[in-house]
C-alpha cells in the first residue's frame, strides 16, 4: 500500500478508491441536529444511521453539529476540526475482517468551555430541531436511589445563580430554550441516547426540576412544548487503540487520528414523539414504536448488566477483554445462568421478542474475538451504571422472592475490587470512577463491618437493611476476602 492519505474533505476523492466515503454534499447550513457528547458511541450510532440515510437519499437536509461541555474533549475537538469533522468507522466482524467507512454526517463542532455563548446560540438557532444526548449515565445528575435531581452539585448551584454562564446541559438547555421562547421560535426535541431506563422521561424530569428552580414560566413552556422520546440504543463500541489507528493507515491507506471501532450489530428503538420534525430514519432500520419501555429494560438488564457481570468478575481474575471472559467456560456459564435465572424472570413476557434468541445473540456478540472490548471500559463508572443495570434487578428479585446470589456475588466482587485495586495476578487495576474514593473508603471497612460497602445509601438505598440481601452479601463478601479466589466463588454458586 502506498503511503496513507490524511483524512479531510479535500482528500475525499482520492480516499474513495481505498474506503467508502460520503456520496452527499456536506454543508453547515440547516444542520437540524445538535448533539451533546461526541464520544465513540455517538459516532458509531446516531451519526452512522444519519450517514446511511444521507448516502441513500442525498437530498436529506439533516446533519449534526457536535457539542462538548467538557474540557477533556478538547483532543477529539482538535482532531475532528483538522479532519473537517470526518472520521472512519471500522466495523469489526467476528471472522477478523474489518469494514472501514468514512462518515460525514457530523459537519461542525463547538466547545462550550471555549465559547459558551456560541453554544447557547447554536442550540437556540431556529435550524436546531433535535438536541440529542450521549452524556453517560452519570451526566443526568440524579440521585441513583431517589431518582431526584441533585441540587447539591456545585456546578448546578453556580448556574442557577448565573443563568448566563451555564456549565452543565441543564444550564445550556434552559438558556437556549428561554431564547427560543422569547423569540417565539418553536421548541425542539431532546433525544436521550444514554443507557438509562426511560431515558427520555428521566431527561424531562431532570430538566424540569432545574428549570422550575430557575424560572417557573419557562419550566411550564418546556413542559408543554419540548418532547423527550424514550429510546433504546445499542452498539458495542470499544475504546479506539493506537493499533486501530495504525491498522487503518497500514491496511487501508487512511490516516485518521481518531477512528471509531464497533461491532456489526446496531439497534435503535425510539418513541415517535418529535416536537419539530425528524429525519426518516426508519428507512435505515431505526424502529419507531409507541412504547420503548420493554426494549429498554431488556437491553439494560441483559446486555449492560451482562457486561458488568463479566467486567467486574473478569477484572479480578485478570481477563483483559470481554471476549476473553466468554472464551473462559466458567465465565460464560456464569453469565448465562445469571441471565436465565436472575435477569429474565423480572422481565416478564415481552411481546414480539424471542428472549432466548436475544440472549444467544448477546453471547455471540460478546464472543466476537475481533472486537477486544476492554474490561476496563466496562468497569469504568460502575457507580453510575450498576444501580440501573444490576442493583435494580436485585431489588425486583427481592420483592418477588427470586434468586439474587449471582448478582450479589458481583456486588461482593465490586467491593473487593474497589478495596484491593489489584487482580489475582498481582497486577494493579486502574479504577476509573467519579466515586472511586468513596468506593475505596467504604470497601476497606469490610474487615470490621462486612456490610460497610452496601451501606452506601447513594448506591444501594436501604438494601443493607433487607435481611435476605444483607445475609447473602455478608456471607459472600467474607468468603471472598478469605479465599481470595473469584473462580472458586463462581463455581460454588453455579
Ligand atoms: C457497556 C455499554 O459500559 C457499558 O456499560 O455495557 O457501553 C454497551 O457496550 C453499550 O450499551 C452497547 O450498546
Amino acid at each position: 500500500m502506498e503511503s496513507a492519505i490524511l483524512l479531510n474533505q479535500g482528500n475525499l476523492e482520492e480516499i474513495r478508491n481505498r474506503v467508502p466515503v460520503p456520496n452527499y454534499e456536506r454543508s453547515t447550513n440547516n444542520m437540524g441536529i445538535v448533539h451533546i457528547g461526541v464520544g465513540g458511541f455517538h459516532r458509531a450510532h446516531l451519526a452512522y444511521y444519519l450517514h446511511q440515510l444521507k448516502n441513500s437519499d442525498v437530498t436529506t437536509p439533516w446533519s449534526i453539529c457536535g457539542i462538548s461541555l467538557r474540557e477533556a474533549d478538547k483532543k477529539i475537538f482538535d482532531i475532528l476540526k483538522k479532519q473537517d469533522h470526518l472520521y472512519t468507522l471500522m466495523i469489526k466482524h467476528p471472522d477478523g475482517h474489518i469494514e472501514p467507512e468514512v462518515i460525514g454526517s457530523i459537519v461542525d463542532f463547538e466547545m462550550a468551555t471555549t465559547d459558551s455563548e456560541c453554544v447557547i446560540a447554536r442550540i437556540a438557532h431556529a435550524d436546531t430541531r433535535i438536541v440529542s444526548l450521549t452524556i453517560t449515565e452519570g451526566g443526568y445528575n440524579f440521585n441513583p436511589t431517589t431518582g431526584e435531581f441533585n441540587f447539591d452539585n456545585s456546578d448546578i448551584q453556580y448556574e442557577l445563580a448565573h443563568p448566563n454562564n451555564p456549565k452543565t446541559i441543564y444550564g445550556f438547555l434552559t438558556a437556549a430554550l428561554k431564547r427560543r421562547r422569547d423569540a417565539d421560535l418553536p421548541a425542539f426535541t431532546i433525544l436521550s441516547c444514554d443507557n438509562i431506563e426511560h431515558n427520555g422521561d428521566m431527561a424531562r424530569k431532570m430538566l424540569l426540576s432545574f428549570a422550575e428552580e430557575q424560572d417557573r414560566d419557562l419550566a411550564n413552556w418546556i413542559a408543554n412544548e419540548v418532547t423527550f422520546p424514550n429510546s433504546m440504543v445499542d452498539r458495542i463500541t470499544p475504546v479506539t487503540t493506537s493499533d486501530d489507528i495504525e491498522k487503518l493507515a497500514r491496511n487501508f491507506g487512511v490516516k485518521d487520528n481518531w477512528p471509531v471501532t464497533c461491532e456489526p450489530f446496531i439497534q435503535w428503538v425510539v418513541e415517535d414523539k418529535f416536537a419539530n420534525g425528524r429525519p426518516d430514519l426508519e428507512k435505515v432500520g431505526v424502529q419507531f414504536v409507541p412504547d420503548v419501555g420493554p426494549y429498554e429494560k431488556m437491553k439494560l438488564r441483559l446486555l449492560n448488566a451482562g457486561h458488568s457481570v463479566l467486567g467486574i468478575l473478569g477484572a479480578i481474575h485478570g481477563h483483559q477483554t470481554i471476549n476473553a471472559c466468554i472464551e473462559d467456560e466458567l465465565f460464560k456459564s456464569y453469565l448465562r445462568t445469571f441471565l436465565d435465572q436472575e435477569a429474565t424472570p423480572i422481565l416478564g413476557p415481552l411481546k414480539g421478542i424471542d428472549l432466548e434468541a436475544y440472549k444467544n445473540s448477546l453471547l455471540e456478540r460478546f464472543a466476537n474475538p475481533n472486537i477486544k472490548d476492554s474490561v476496563s471500559r466496562i468497569c469504568s463508572e460502575s457507580a453510575a451504571k450498576l444501580p440501573k443495570f444490576l442493583i435494580a434487578t436485585i431489588h425486583e428479585n427481592l420483592a418477588d422472592g427470586g434468586s439474587i446470589k449471582l448478582a450479589t456475588l458481583v456486588i461482593a466482587a465490586w467491593c473487593y475490587y474497589s478495596d484491593k485495586q489489584i487482580n489475582q495476578n498481582g497486577q494493579p487495576i486502574e479504577i476509573i470512577d467519579a466515586m472511586h474514593i468513596a468506593l475505596h473508603d467504604a470497601a476497606k471497612e469490610t474487615k470490621g463491618d462486612p456490610l460497610a460497602f452496601i451501606k452506601q445509601e447513594l448506591l444501594f438505598g436501604g438494601l443493607s437493611e433487607n435481611k435476605r440481601f444483607a445475609n447473602t452479601y455478608s456471607t459472600l463478601v467474607q468468603k471472598l476476602y478469605k479465599v481470595n479466589n473469584i473462580q472458586k466463588m463462581m463455581k460454588e454458586i453455579l
